[in-house]
């Protein structure tokens, strides 16, 4: 079966790898897209104004589906993941949260002035949103408003909809 990576994905700051992390304790094989890219070095170069890798996204693809081989389901975490083609993907999750908070969030982490405001612009424009519906079918994508919830209970919401489509009697259905 082709389809088996599930995409959490949304501006940064939104909640990616804390969702993430939480849904490896329950089980679930995540990958942290940056990490992957890096240890794999899967990238063409560095854009310095951006402060960000320039992932070589062939490439990333190919090392992806490789080492997902052997899995069943595996969960992607980082902000570029639509670059995963459409046959490759069973559901795109995109987290949102209010612009104050994000806000917030983009300052404590020492983003330049640039690279916050266009984040935010980016969540304005809801282009991880729009990201998705270009790359994948509409009824793959999940769109969580998470400025009210906890992270268990966005983790939770995409729990849910993962249990719905997996044979829950297979102890390795997770894997
Ligand atoms: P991302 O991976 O999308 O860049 P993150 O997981 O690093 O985002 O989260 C950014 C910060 O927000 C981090 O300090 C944890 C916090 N956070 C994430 N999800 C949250 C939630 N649902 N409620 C409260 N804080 C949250």
């Amino acid at each position: 079966m082709l389809e088996k990576f599930v995409i959490i994905t949304g501006t940064p700051g939104t909640g990616k790898t804390t969702v993430a992390k939480l849904l490896s304790k329950k089980g679930w094989v995540t990958f942290d897209i940056t990490s992957f890219v890096k240890e794999k070095s899967l990238f063409l170069g560095y854009d310095i104004i951006r402060d960000s890798l320039i992932i070589d996204e062939e490439q990333l693809q190919k090392e992806l589906v490789k080492e997902a081989e052997d899995r069943k389901i595996v969960i992607l975490d980082g902000h570029t993941a639509t670059l995963i083609e459409d046959k490759f993907v069973k559901y795109c999750f995109i987290l949102k949260v209010d612009l104050e908070v994000l806000n917030e969030r983009l300052i404590a982490r020492n983003y330049s002035e640039l690279k916050v405001s266009e984040n935010l612009q980016a969540e304005i424009m809801e282009s991880c949103l729009t990201e998705a519906y270009d790359a994948y079918d509409a009824n793959k994508i999940h769109s969580i408003e998470t400025t009210n919830k906890t992270p268990e209970e966005v983790v939770s919401i995409i729990s849910s909809i993962l249990l719905q489509r997996i044979d829950q009697s297979d102890p390795q259905a997770r894997q």
